[in-house]
């Protein structure tokens, strides 16, 4: 009877690894946003992760956060698959961490925003995945809802994702280069979250900031973007 009820006990304890913030929040519903440890492949995956446990219920996993322009994200494919950058501040999760997730379980997609003027909106997308590496870690979004951003982000569903030394667009260019970034670009964008961190309107060389343009454009460059995902219930 012990060798029955010790699998079924285990599947429910805080001893078994979180894959991601919601696991966090179900072992213990009180937990405050801040850093955490997910391993979203395996035991040895241990990864550092912001949980956003306040945001419409809480539960966030957030795997792209820029805040402050402290941290570089004009770096190449190496390190977007693996991930870098502090998981207090400016980050990037990795892009195997986001396909591994996507395996797991299904997933659903915020994308809070800032401007230098204190105004915030999001967008929100009811389906969220990332293909595999050999698939070019293809995102799939959809379910678009309306929080006052716009929608900039389905114009490049189905798109692989791009470095400056990595070039999987649909572009006779190469469009992380042409806009300092790193993304799931197509024809180039309509957002350009791993742009550079140009602090607010500027207009000098167009479209490389930190841009949602159904927001605010080509030449406005965000104070503060992220991207968290939460398992569909
Ligand atoms: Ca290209």
């Amino acid at each position: 009877l012990f060798l029955v009820l010790l699998p079924l006990w285990d599947s429910v304890s805080p001893l078994v690894l979180p894959l991601d913030c919601s696991d966090i929040y179900n072992y213990d519903s009180s937990q405050a946003s801040g850093v955490y440890t997910i391993y979203p492949i395996r035991a040895a995956s241990a990864v550092e992760v912001f949980c956003d446990m306040d945001r419409l219920g809480g539960r966030w996993t957030v795997f792209q956060r820029r805040m402050d322009g402290s941290v570089n994200f004009y770096r190449p494919w190496d390190q977007y698959k693996t991930g870098f950058g502090n998981a207090a501040g400016e980050y990037w999760l990795g892009l195997e961490n986001l396909y591994q997730l996507s395996l797991r379980k299904r997933y659903e997609l915020l994308v809070d925003m800032e401007d230098f003027e204190g105004n915030q909106v999001h967008a929100r997308y009811s389906s969220f995945s990332v293909g595999s590496e050999s698939a070019g870690y293809t995102l799939q979004v959809s379910g678009f809802s309306d929080g006052g951003a716009g929608n900039s982000l389905s114009f490049h569903n189905g798109q692989k994702f791009s470095t400056f030394d990595k070039d999987q667009d649909t572009f006779t260019g190469n469009c992380a280069k042409l806009y300092l970034g790193a993304y799931w670009y197509g024809t180039c964008h309509k957002n350009n979250p791993n742009g550079v961190y140009r602090w607010g309107a500027d207009d000098t060389i167009f479209a490389v900031g930190v841009e949602w343009f159904t927001w605010k454009g080509y030449d406005y460059s965000l104070k503060a973007i992220s991207f968290k995902i939460r398992p569909v219930q």
